[in-house]
C-alpha cells in the first residue's frame, strides 16, 4: 500500500510553459457563491479541498453541525491541523472565516480550537466571526449525548458524543440559549437553570444544583467577555459581502447520508449537511447560491453505526483502514470500511446538484489488483431499485451489483496531470463520471496541498 506522506507545496498559479494551470482555471471559475459538500457518511477529505479553494475566496463560512465535526489539513510547511469548528479557511491569512448561525458552538472547545492555532502561529484575531443566532452547546450537552446512547443500549447511534443532537434538540423545542444571550447575563441564569433541571428531571444520574450552576454562570461571564470580539450578525455580514462582490465558500460538516432528512435515519446527525442546510445555516437567498462541490472517497467509509451496503467486513475492510487511515479525525474511532457506492452517491447527486466532484484517496486503491464498484441496488429477487431507500428495513435486506475493474498497482501520489495516471487509474474515474452523470474536476492523490489533479 503507498504511502500517505503530504507533499507542503500550495497550488502552482503557472504550469511548466506559463501559461495559467488547469487548477487555477477550475478554481476562478467557481462562482461568487460557491459550496464544498460530503457526498457519503463523512470525512471524504472535504477540509483539504476548502484550504485549497479558500486560497481564492474572501469568507470561508461553516452553516450547520458543530465539533463533531473533524477537518484535518496541512499547511505549506506540512503541519497538520485538525479542525472541528474553526473553518478551514484559517491557514489562509486573507480568509475571514464564519462559524454560521447553523452552527451548534460549544465554547470551551472554540477556544481550545483558537488557543491551539494560535499557539502554532496562525493568527485569528479579527478573522473568526460567529453568529449571534448560533446556539450554544454545554458541556451538559456532551454528558447527555452519552446518556442517551447507553440507554439505546445495542442500538446505539455511535455519536461523537459532542452534544449536538442533545443541543439542536434544545433549539427546535426552542429553549436553546444562543449566542446573542451571552450579552444578557441577568436572565442568562434562569434560561441555563431552566436546561440543566429539565436534564436532572429526565436522567437520574444526572448530578444537578445551585453550586453547579453558580459555577457554570461565572465560567459563562468569563467566556461572554472573550467572545465578544468575536460576536456578529453574520447574515448581515456574509449578504453585505455578497453585494460587495467578495467570494464566499461554504464547507459542509458531515455528508448528505448522515442529513437529518435525506440520510440512513436514525443513524443520522442533527443536522442538515446539504444544500439545503446552506441556506438556513447562513441566512443567504437560494439564487446567489452557485456551484457546489461534491467531494467523494474513491471508496466509502462510515463511522458510528447504521446501514452501509457496500461494507467489506473482515480482512478486506482492515486493509483499506489501514491504507487509508480511516480513524476518526475527532474521536479516533476506527472508521468502517466499503466500495465506492454509486446508488447512493447518484442519491446524493440527485439532492444537492453538484456541478463537479471531488474524488479523493484514489491514491490509497494503489495496491489492489482489482476494485469493486457498487453500481445499483437490487431487491432480493433481483429486481432493480431505482431510488434510495428510505426504510432501514430495505436497506439491509437489499443486494449490490458491482461491477469489477482492474487495479493499476502503481504508486500515484506523485502524478500531478490527469493523463500521467495509469490508464486503470484514469478508467475508474471516467466510469464513475459516467454512471453519476457529474464531471470529476479535482482527484486527490495524498493529503498534502499539492497532491490534487485537476481534470
Ligand atoms: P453526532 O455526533 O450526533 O453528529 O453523530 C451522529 C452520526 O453522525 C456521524 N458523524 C460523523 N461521521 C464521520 N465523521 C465525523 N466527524 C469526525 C471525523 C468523526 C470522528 O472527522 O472523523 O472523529 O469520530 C462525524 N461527525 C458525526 C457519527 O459517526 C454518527 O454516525
Ligand atoms: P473531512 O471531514 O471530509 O474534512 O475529512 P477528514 O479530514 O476527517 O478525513 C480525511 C482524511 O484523509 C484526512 O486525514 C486527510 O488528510 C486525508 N486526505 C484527504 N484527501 C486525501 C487524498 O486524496 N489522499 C490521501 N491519502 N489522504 C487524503
Ligand atoms: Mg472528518
Amino acid at each position: 500500500v503507498c504511502s500517505v506522506k503530504p507533499s507542503i507545496a500550495t497550488p502552482s498559479p503557472l504550469s511548466v510553459d506559463g501559461s495559467p494551470n488547469q487548477g487555477i482555471n477550475r478554481i476562478e471559475s467557481l462562482t461568487q457563491v460557491s459550496g464544498v459538500l460530503g457526498c457519503q457518511w463523512g470525512d471524504e477529505g472535504k477540509g483539504k479541498l476548502v484550504d485549497i479553494l479558500a486560497q481564492h475566496f474572501d469568507i470561508v463560512a461553516r452553516c450547520q453541525g458543530g465539533a463533531n465535526a473533524g477537518h484535518t489539513i496541512y499547511n505549506a510547511e506540512g503541519k497538520k491541523f485538525a479542525l472541528h469548528l474553526v473553518p478551514s479557511g484559517i491557514l489562509n491569512e486573507e480568509t475571514l472565516c464564519v462559524i454560521g448561525n447553523g452552527v451548534v458552538v460549544h465554547l470551551p472547545g472554540l477556544f481550545k480550537e483558537i488557543d491551539g492555532l494560535q499557539s502554532n502561529g496562525v493568527s485569528c484575531k479579527g478573522r473568526i466571526l460567529v453568529s449571534d443566532r448560533a446556539h450554544l452547546l454545554f458541556d451538559f450537552h456532551q454528558v447527555v449525548d452519552g446518556l442517551r446512547e447507553s440507554e439505546l443500549a445495542k442500538s446505539f447511534i455511535g455519536t461523537t458524543k459532542r452534544g449536538i443532537g442533545p443541543c439542536y434538540s434544545n433549539k427546535v423545542i426552542r429553549n436553546g440559549i444562543r449566542v446573542s444571550d451571552l450579552r444578557h447575563m441577568d436572565t442568562f441564569p434562569q434560561k441555563l437553570d431552566l436546561l440543566l433541571s429539565d436534564v436532572a428531571s429526565r436522567f437520574r444520574g444526572f448530578e444537578y444544583g445551585p453550586h453547579v450552576l453558580k459555577e457554570e454562570v461565572e465560567k459563562y461571564k468569563r467566556f461572554a467577555e472573550r467572545l465578544e470580539p468575536f460576536i456578529a450578525d453574520t447574515v448581515l455580514v456574509v449578504n453585505e459581502a455578497i453585494s460587495e462582490k467578495k467570494k464566499i465558500l461554504v464547507e459542509g460538516g458531515q455528508a448528505t447520508m448522515l442529513d437529518i432528512d435525506f440520510g440512513t435515519y436514525p443513524f443520522v446527525t442533527s443536522s442538515s449537511p446539504s444544500a439545503g442546510g446552506i441556506c438556513t445555516g447562513l441566512g443567504i437567498a437560494p439564487r446567489v447560491l452557485g456551484d457546489l462541490v461534491g467531494v467523494v472517497k474513491a471508496y466509502t467509509t462510515r463511522v458510528g453505526s447504521g446501514p452501509f451496503p457496500t461494507e467489506i467486513l473482515g480482512h478486506g475492510g482492515d486493509l483499506l483502514r489501514f491504507a487509508g487511515q480511516e480513524f476518526g479525525t475527532t474521536t479516533g474511532r476506527p472508521r468502517r470500511c466499503g466500495w465506492l457506492d454509486i446508488a447512493a452517491l447518484k442519491y446524493c447527486c440527485q439532492i444537492n446538484g453538484f456541478s463537479s466532484l471531488n474524488l479523493t484517496k484514489l491514491d490509497v486503491l494503489s495496491d489492489l489488483p482489482e476494485i469493486q464498484l457498487g453500481v445499483a441496488y437490487k431487491q432480493i429477487d433481483g429486481t432493480q431499485i431505482k431510488s434510495f431507500p428510505a426504510d432501514l428495513r430495505d436497506l439491509e435486506q437489499l443486494k449490490v451489483e458491482y461491477e469489477v475493474l482492474p487495479g493499476w498497482k502503481t504508486d500515484i501520489s506523485s502524478v500531478r496531470n490527469y493523463s500521467d495516471l495509469p490508464k486503470a487509474a484514469r478508467q475508474y474515474v471516467e466510469r464513475i463520471e459516467e454512471l453519476v452523470g457529474v464531471p470529476v474536476h479535482y482527484i486527490g492523490v495524498g493529503p498534502g496541498r499539492d497532491a490534487l489533479i485537476y481534470k
